[in-house]
Parts: C-alpha cells; sequence; structure tokens
C-alpha cells in the first residue's frame, strides 16, 4: 500500500471517529450524571442492606463517609455515611421491619433513576414523635432531598412543624404522604384533619383506589385532604396507601428527570399528572368528597 495517501487518510478517519466519539460520550456520560440526581428521601423504617441493588442506590454523605466516631460533616449526626436512625439515635438505618425497604422497591420500580436517603424514624411503624418528624424532614432538606415521602401519620401535632413544611414548600421540595388507615385501629378510620402530616395542605396526599370499582378502599382514613386516589394491579406492588404514595414519590422521580435544570413546583407538577387522571372516585366515608383517580398501567 502507498504510505503517502494512506497516512492522511488513517489521520482523518482517526480525526472522524473522535468527532463522532467524542459528543456521544459526553451526552452519555451527562445524561448518566443527570439520571442519577434525583434524590428521594424516604422516612419509614430504613433499608434491608442486604439488598444489594437498593443499597447501590443509596445516596452516601461524602462529608461524613468513614466510621470513626468523628461527625466530620458536624451536622450533630455521627458517621451518617447513608442515612440517620432517629429512633435509636445512631446511624444504622438497617430495616427490622420490610416496610421501608418495600417502599423504596416501590419508587425503583416505578423510576430508578434515584439515589435513596433512608430516615429510619421507627422500627416498626409504631410510637414516631413528632419531634423526630420534624428532624427528619430537616435532615432530608440538609442532605438535598427534591422529594420526601412519608408513609405513615401520626396524631400528635406541633406546631414547629408549620415551620417545616413552609420551608420546604418555599423550595419547592415534594413531600409525599399517604391517606393511611385508622390509628391506633386500622379498621377504624380517622378524619385527615386529625392526623400529621396530612392534615397540611402542602403534601401530595395519596390514598389507594379499588382495582374494580371506582372508590377508594373501605379503610382508608378520608378528609378532604386527599388529593388523589391510584389504582395499581402489578402484584409486585404491596397493597396499601402506603405504597400508593410510593408509587406517586416514583412518578414525581420522572417528572423532576424531565425538568433537570428547573425549580419544577408542585403546581407544576400537578398539572402535567392531572393529564394522566381517569375520573374521579368516591371516598367510602365521605362520598361528596372525590378525589381524582391515577390508573399506573
Ligand atoms: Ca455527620
Ligand atoms: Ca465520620
Amino acid at each position: 500500500m502507498d504510505d503517502t495517501i494512506s497516512k492522511p487518510l488513517r489521520r482523518f478517519g482517526i480525526l472522524v471517529a473522535l468527532v463522532v466519539a467524542v459528543p456521544i460520550i459526553s451526552y452519555y456520560f451527562m445524561l448518566q450524571k443527570k439520571e442519577s440526581q434525583v434524590i428521594v428521601a424516604i422516612i419509614d423504617t430504613g433499608i434491608d442492606l442486604n439488598d444489594h441493588e437498593l443499597v447501590d442506590k443509596i445516596l452516601t454523605n461524602s462529608g461524613d463517609s468513614i466510621e470513626d466516631g468523628i461527625d466530620s460533616d458536624q451536622n450533630i449526626y455521627i458517621d451518617d455515611q447513608f442515612g440517620w436512625n432517629f429512633w435509636d439515635s445512631n446511624a444504622d438505618i438497617d430495616d427490622l421491619d420490610g416496610h421501608g425497604t418495600n417502599l423504596a422497591r416501590t419508587i425503583m420500580n416505578i423510576d430508578s433513576r434515584v439515589r435513596i436517603i433512608p430516615i429510619k424514624i421507627s422500627d416498626h411503624g409504631k410510637g414516631i414523635r413528632a419531634s423526630d418528624l420534624i428532624k427528619s424532614l430537616q435532615y432530608a432538606v440538609s442532605r438535598g432531598a427534591k422529594i420526601i415521602n412519608v408513609s405513615f401519620g401520626i396524631t400528635e401535632a406541633s406546631h414547629e412543624l408549620d415551620a417545616v413544611i413552609e420551608e420546604l414548600r418555599a423550595k419547592n421540595i415534594f413531600l409525599v404522604v399517604s391517606a393511611g388507615v385508622g390509628v391506633p385501629n386500622p379498621n377504624r378510620p380517622v378524619l385527615l384533619s386529625n392526623l400529621t402530616p396530612q392534615k397540611y395542605s402542602y403534601p401530595f396526599v395519596v390514598a389507594e383506589a379499588e382495582v374494580d370499582k371506582d372508590v377508594i378502599v373501605s379503610n382508608s382514613n378520608y378528609g378532604t385532604q386527599i388529593d388523589l386516589a391510584i389504582r395499581w394491579k402489578d402484584s409486585k406492588i404491596n397493597r396499601g396507601s402506603s405504597f400508593a404514595a410510593a408509587i406517586f414519590s416514583g412518578l414525581l422521580v420522572s417528572e423532576v428527570q424531565s425538568f433537570p435544570d428547573s425549580d419544577l413546583t408542585s403546581d407544576l407538577v400537578w398539572s402535567r399528572l392531572s393529564s394522566r387522571f381517569q375520573g374521579m372516585v368516591e371516598q367510602s366515608e365521605m362520598k361528596q368528597s372525590r378525589v381524582p383517580l391515577l390508573v399506573l398501567e
């Protein structure tokens, strides 16, 4: 082969390859970067540390990632490399119950482009204190959460929570809350105006709709606070409004992914999702107060 022709040709070929490849590779890494940006805090029973798929999705706190007994980032939580356990006041966020783990799996099932902050507020969902809810929400904000999932409600109220909820609103951090079933008796639904944080207007309060009837499940708590009901048939997702909330958190992840560089407000996200509503459903205890239905296909 004549080297005087092939050399410039080879160089030209390499140049073309670079011109084509570099933007593709950059775009790929840009997508990877953006796709890992939606931070979801799950305030619940923690996360199963044996579930490697989930553990890979936990957001590491780079400011205090070494277990050395030193609060390196001086946020008062010692060695909070993953999250914090407000129930036991330590950094152990392992889930002994399974509820928090299943919430995380549900969110990932809807959209896996997440980083999770596991915040443990109870071992088995009982005895949750308002003061810990406040600290949990503040912790989620400090770690950069865009979405906070709260699949429980408490009867203890606290005016200190008003300011925290207002902070979430001001910062466009979405708070997703389940309607839940009766507290303390799951068969005796309560008015949501008696439950925290359901009674606030800012959170998205999500209920579970019956699979085959246009009604919210009969043991659901009730009130005008419910923003929507979700219906799903997928047997991989547990029943209960805890998981309706997690589904909605997952849908919000997708919405945030669609607006990676903007301050997406709850009003905008609501108007975008409302195009997917499929009619209205009744509440068993308050038939005059119907809510929009979202069906998970
Ligand atoms: Ca710390
Ligand atoms: Ca440390």
